[in-house]
C-alpha cells in the first residue's frame, strides 16, 4: 500500500489564506446531492497557490471572480485541489461538486442516517462535502441554503439563524440558515429530514429568551425530555459556574441512529447519536440517564470551550476536549452524588486511559505527530487532559481558577488557540507560574508515585517521603519530573478524626486537608503535633493521574474504608485492599494452586461485615461502588504476564467469597427494597444500584438457585429498564435455567427500540460462560449489521473489551473472530474499525500461547490493504 503521510506538530503554519465569507448551497437530489460554495478568500501572502482540501467530491465547475477555470488553470492531486494562479487581493471562488451521500457509510461529511440526512465534519469531514481550507484556524461566516423535496424532508436545519424560506417549485423547497459566529469547518451542520420536535424556552442570565429544539424520529418524542431538562440545567449551570451565557437566539439537538461518537457540539446544531438523547424509564437504566444528561451538558458546554474559542491545530484536540470533560465532569457531580461521580471518572481514567498509557498506543495529551487524527480521539486527550485541567483546578483554587478562565474566555473569544495559551491565562489572571504543568501535555505514560512514611512518636512528628518516576518510551527516553498535586489528610488511629495540620516550620495547623505538589525526583515533608499515630488518606479525590505506590498496612486499609470522610478515598482503600489480594490469587492460580483464603481473606471479609450494615444505610450509592472489585482489564495492567482465565477465575473466587461470608446480609438487604414505582433523583438511584449490586452477590453465592428465582420475578415485574436489565444481566450471566426465556420475552418486548435491542445484544457478547459460536450467532441474526455503529459495537467491540475469558480464549479463535470483524469493517468505516484494534493494545504482555496467536492474527491483518486509520493503529500496535 502507498505509504500515509505523517503530520507533525512542529511543521505547523498559520493558513495562507483567510475566508471572510462562505455560502453554501446544498441541492438534495435522490441519487445524488450538489454542493455550491462560493468563498471570499484573502491572501494573506503575495504569489502563493491556492491549495483546497476536497475528499471523494465529483467537480463540476470552478470559477474564479465569475470567471470560468479550465483543466489547465487547476491541479487535482490526492486531496487537494491546486490554483497555482489567484489574484494578491481578495477574490472570490465557485465550486460546483456532486457527491453520493447514499454511498457514505464511513459517516463522516454529508451521509444518510435511516432516511435522514446529516453531517459530522470533526475532524476533517467539511473536505467530504466541499472543497475548503479544512482547518480549525480558518474561521468564516458561513450562510447555508438548503433545497429537497417538501414531503420527504420537510425539516431543513444548519447552524445559526433561519433567514429565509419557501417554495423551490417542483414539489421542493429551500431553507436558509446564516450563522451570526465566524467558526471553522469542522463546527458546520446540516440536517434534512422528517423529524418530529419537542421543543422549549430558557431565558438567560441577562433576560434573553432562546428557543430550545430537540429534533427525533417521530417515534422517538416521548424520550426527549430527560435530554431538554439536563440541557436548561447545563445552561443554568454554565451560567452559575462559569459566567457563560448562551450566544444565540436558537438551540437544537439532532438525534441520529447512525454516528461514529457520543455527539458533536456544531455551532447551534449539535448532532447527536440517539444513545445520548433518547431516554425513558421504561428503555433506559439509570446509568443510560446519567449518560444522556453527561453529554447533552459536554456539548453544550464546547459552546464555550471549543467554538467561541476554538483549536489552532488538531494536536491542540485537549484543549477543548480536556476542558470540557471537565466542566461535564463537575457538572455531573453537582446533580447526584460528587463522590460517586469521581469514584466513576476515576474508574475509567484507570481502566481506559492508563491501560492506554501503558500500551504500545501510548501518546501525550498533546500528541506531536499522527498519520490519522481520528486516531486520537482516546481516553489520554480526553479523560487525562481533564485531569491535567482538575490539577490546575485544585493548585489555584476554585475563585482563582475561575479568574483564569474568565481572561481565558475574554482574552481569546473568536480565536483559535494553543494548549500554552490556556495554561498562560489561569496563569496570568493569578501572576503564577503555571509552566511546570506544561509538560503533563508532552510527555506519554503514567507516573508512579512512592510514599513511605515514618512516625516519630517522642518528637510527635510524622514523615513523608515522596518519590516519582515516569517510565520511559519509545520517544521520550528521559521523562521529566512533573507537578503532581497531593490532596492529603491524617487520621488519628484511635479517634477516627482528621487532625489539624501543621508542616514543621509552620507557626500554625492549617486546616484538616491539604495540598502537597510534589515535583522532583525525591521529596520529604514533616507534619508536626501528631500525637498519637495516624493513618495517611493520600491522593484524596484522585488530586492526580499517577499510580500511588504506598504499602499500607490491611488494617490501614479497613480503617480507611471505614472512618475516611472523603468517600472517593473509601472506595479507593477498598479498591487497594481487593487488589492487594487478587494479585496474591493470581499469583497463586498461576503456580497451579489453590486462590488462597487466610488470614488477609478473613480481615476482609470480617472488615466487610462490620461496616456495609451502616454504611448502606447512609450511602448506599457508595456501599455499592465499594463492593465493586478492580475488573479483569485494571488488573491485567498491574500483572507482568497476563493470563486473562487466571484473572477471572481469581475475581470470581473473590466475588464467591465475599458473596458466601455476606448471603444472610445481601439477602436481608435485596428483600428490604421498597421501592415502588420509578423516579430518577440521587436517593433513588441509590436504592437501586444497591438492590442491584446485592442481587448480584447472591446470584454468586451457594444460594444461587434461590436467587435466580428472585432474578426471574424481578425480571418479570419490573416496569423500568434499571431493574429489568441487572435482573436479565445476572441470569444470563449465573447461566440461569430462566435465562433464555427472559432473552426472547426481552426481544420481543422491545424490538422496536433499537438502543434497547443494543443492550440485548450486548448482555449476550459479555456472558463470559458463552461460547465463541454463540457470539458468531448473535453476528448471524438478523438485527445485527456492520453499518450501523451502535449495532456494530453492542456485539463486537463489547466482546473485545469486556469479555476478556472468551476474547482471550487460547486458540487464539476470539483474536481471529474480531481480526475477521475489523477486516469486513475497514472497508466501511474505517474510524470504528481501527478503534476496535484497541482491544489488542496489551498482547505483548500476553502468556507465550496466547501472545504468538494474537500475533499471528494481527500480522495476517497487516498484509491486507487498509485504510489509513487502520493502518495507523495497527502499525503503532506491532512496532
Ligand atoms: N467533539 C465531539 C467528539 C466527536 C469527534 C469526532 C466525531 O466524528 C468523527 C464525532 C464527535 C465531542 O467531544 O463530543
Ligand atoms: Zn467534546
Amino acid at each position: 500500500m502507498s505509504n500515509p503521510k505523517t503530520v507533525y506538530l512542529k511543521d505547523y503554519q498559520a493558513p495562507l489564506f483567510s475566508i471572510e465569507q462562505v455560502n453554501l448551497q446544498v441541492d438534495i437530489f435522490n441519487d445524488y446531492t450538489l454542493v455550491t460554495s462560493t468563498l471570499n478568500l484573502t491572501p494573506q501572502q503575495a504569489n502563493q497557490a491556492l491549495v483546497l482540501h476536497g475528499v471523494d467530491l465529483e467537480l463540476q465547475t470552478l470559477h474564479l471572480d465569475n470567471q470560468l477555470l479550465s483543466t489547465d488553470d487547476y491541479q487535482l492531486q490526492g486531496e487537494e485541489l491546486v490554483i497555482h494562479n489567484v489574484p494578491n487581493q481578495p477574490f472570490s471562488l465557485q465550486s460546483v461538486v456532486k457527491i453520493y451521500p447514499a454511498k457514505n457509510l464511513a459517516l463522516e461529511g454529508l451521509y444518510l442516517s435511516k432516511g435522514m440526512y446529516c453531517t459530522q465534519c470533526e475532524p476533517e469531514g467539511f473536505r467530504k462535502i466541499s472543497y475548503y481550507l479544512d482547518r480549525p484556524d480558518v474561521l468564516s461566516s458561513f450562510t447555508t441554503t438548503i433545497t429537497a423535496d417538501k414531503n420527504q424532508y420537510p425539516t431543513l436545519l444548519a447552524n445559526g439563524n433561519l433567514i429565509a424560506q419557501g417554495d423551490a417549485g417542483e414539489g421542493r423547497h429551500f431553507a436558509t440558515w446564516q450563522d451570526p459566529f465566524k467558526k471553522p469547518s469542522y463546527l458546520f451542520a446540516m440536517v434534512a429530514g422528517d423529524l418530529a420536535c419537542l421543543e422549549d424556552s430558557f431565558t438567560t442570565m441577562t433576560g434573553r429568551e432562546v428557543a430550545l429544539k430537540i429534533y427525533v424520529e417521530p417515534h422517538d418524542l416521548r424520550q426527549c425530555h430527560h435530554a431538554m431538562e439536563s440541557l436548561k440545567a447545563s445552561m443554568r449551570w454554565d451560567e452559575q459556574v462559569y459566567g457563560r451565557e448562551y450566544d444565540l437566539d436558537i438551540f437544537m439537538i439532532v438525534a441520529v441512529s447512525h454516528f461514529n461518537m457520543g455527539a458533536m457540539e456544531n455551532k447551534g446544531l449539535n448532532i447527536f447519536n440517539t444513545s445520548c438523547v433518547l431516554a425513558h424509564p421504561e428503555t433506559t437504566t439509570d446509568l443510560g440517564f446519567q449518560r444522556v444528561e453527561s453529554v447533552v451538558a459536554h456539548e453544550y458546554f464546547h459552546n464555550w470551550s471549543g467554538n467561541r474559542v476554538t483549536c489552532r491545530d488538531w494536536f491542540q484536540l485537549s484543549l477543548k476536549e480536556g476542558f470540557t470533560v471537565f466542566r461535564d465532569q463537575q457538572f455531573s457531580a453537582d446533580q447526584l452524588s460528587a463522590s460517586v461521580q469521581r469514584i466513576e471518572d476515576v474508574a475509567v481514567l484507570r481502566n481506559v486511559q492508563f491501560a492506554e498509557d501503558a500500551s504500545p498506543l501510548a501518546h501525550p495529551v498533546r500528541p506531536e505527530s499522527f498519520i490519522e487524527i481520528n486516531n486520537f480521539y482516546t481516553a489520554t486527550v480526553y479523560e487525562k487532559g481533564a485531569e491535567i485541567v482538575r490539577m490546575l483546578h485544585t493548585v489555584l483554587g476554585v475563585d482563582a481558577f475561575r479568574k483564569g478562565t474568565d481572561l481565558y474566555f475574554s482574552r481569546h473569544d473568536g480565536q483559535a488557540v494553543t494548549v500554552e495559551d490556556f495554561v498562560q491565562a489561569l496563569a496570568d489572571a493569578n501572576q503564577q507560574d503555571l509552566s511546570a504543568f506544561m509538560q503533563w501535555y508532552r510527555q506519554p505514560c503514567t507516573p508512579v508515585l512512592s510514599v513511605n512514611t515514618d512516625y516519630n512518636a517522642q518528637a510527635k512528628s510524622y514523615t513523608l517521603s515522596i518519590s516519582q518516576q515516569t517510565p520511559a518510551k519509545e520517544g521520550y527516553p528521559n521523562p521529566e519530573y512533573l507537578p503532581i498535586p497531593i490532596k492529603l489528610a491524617l487520621f488519628d488511629q484511635h479517634t477516627g478524626q482528621a487532625i489539624a495540620l501543621r508542616l514543621q516550620g509552620e507557626t500554625q495547623a492549617v486546616g484538616k486537608e491539604r495540598v502537597l505538589i510534589a515535583d522532583k525526583s525525591q521529596q520529604t515533608w514533616t507534619f508536626v503535633d501528631v500525637e498519637q499515630a495516624v493513618v495517611p488518606s493520600l491522593l484524596r479525590d484522585f488530586s492526580a493521574p499517577v499510580v500511588l505506590d504506598y504499602q499500607s498496612s490491611n488494617a490501614e486499609l479497613l480503617f480507611l474504608m471505614q472512618h475516611d470522610n472523603n468517600g472517593f478515598n473509601r472506595w479507593l482503600a477498598a479498591q487497594s485492599l481487593y487488589e492487594r489480594l487478587l494479585l496474591a490469587m493470581i499469583a497463586n492460580i498461576d503456580q497451579q494452586q489453590e486462590p488462597l483464603t487466610g488470614l488477609a481473606m478473613d480481615e476482609l471479609l470480617t472488615g466487610l461485615a462490620a461496616f456495609l450494615p451502616t454504611l448502606a444505610q447512609q450511602d448506599a450509592a457508595l456501599a455499592a461502588k465499594i463492593l465493586s472489585l478492580p475488573t479483569e482489564n485494571y488488573l491485567a495492567e498491574k500483572v507482568a504476564v497476563i493470563n486473562p482465565s487466571h484473572i477471572a477465575q481469581a475475581r470470581e473466587a473473590l466475588q464467591q467469597a465475599i458473596a458466601n461470608a455476606l448471603a444472610d446480609f445481601f439477602r436481608t438487604q435485596y428483600m428490604a427494597f421498597t421501592q415502588t414505582s420509578y423516579i430518577y433523583n440521587s436517593a433513588a438511584i441509590a436504592q437501586r444500584s444497591w438492590r442491584d449490586q446485592c442481587l448480584s452477590y447472591l446470584l454468586q453465592s451457594t444460594a444461587s438457585t434461590e436467587a435466580q428465582a428472585l432474578a426471574a420475578q424481578q425480571y418479570q415485574q419490573a416496569d423500568n429498564m434499571s431493574a429489568r436489565m441487572s435482573a436479565l444481566r445476572g441470569l444470563v450471566y449465573s447461566q440461569a435455567a430462566q435465562a433464555s426465556s427472559a432473552l426472547a420475552d426481552f426481544y420481543q418486548r422491545f424490538v422496536d427500540e433499537a438502543l434497547v435491542v443494543d443492550s440485548w445484544f450486548a448482555v449476550q457478547a459479555t456472558n463470559a460462560k458463552a461460547s465463541l459460536s454463540d457470539i458468531e450467532q448473535l453476528c448471524a441474526h438478523s438485527a445485527f449489521t456492520l453499518t450501523n455503529p451502535n449495532r456494530l459495537r453492542s456485539v463486537v467491540a463489547q466482546f473485545a473489551n469486556a469479555n476478556p475469558v472468551l476474547f482471550h480464549q487460547a486458540d487464539g479463535a476470539g483474536y481471529q473472530f474480531v481480526a475477521n470483524k475489523i477486516a469486513e469493517l475497514d472497508k466501511i468505516n474505517p474510524q470504528i474499525a481501527s478503534r476496535l484494534l484497541g482491544a489488542f493494545s496489551k498482547w505483548r504482555r500476553l502468556e507465550n500461547r496466547r501472545k504468538q496467536q494474537a500475533e499471528r492474527v494481527l500480522t495476517q491483518l497487516a498484509q491486507q490493504v487498509l485504510s489509513n486509520d487502520t493502518f495507523e493503529t495497527l502499525n503503532r500496535l506491532l512496532r
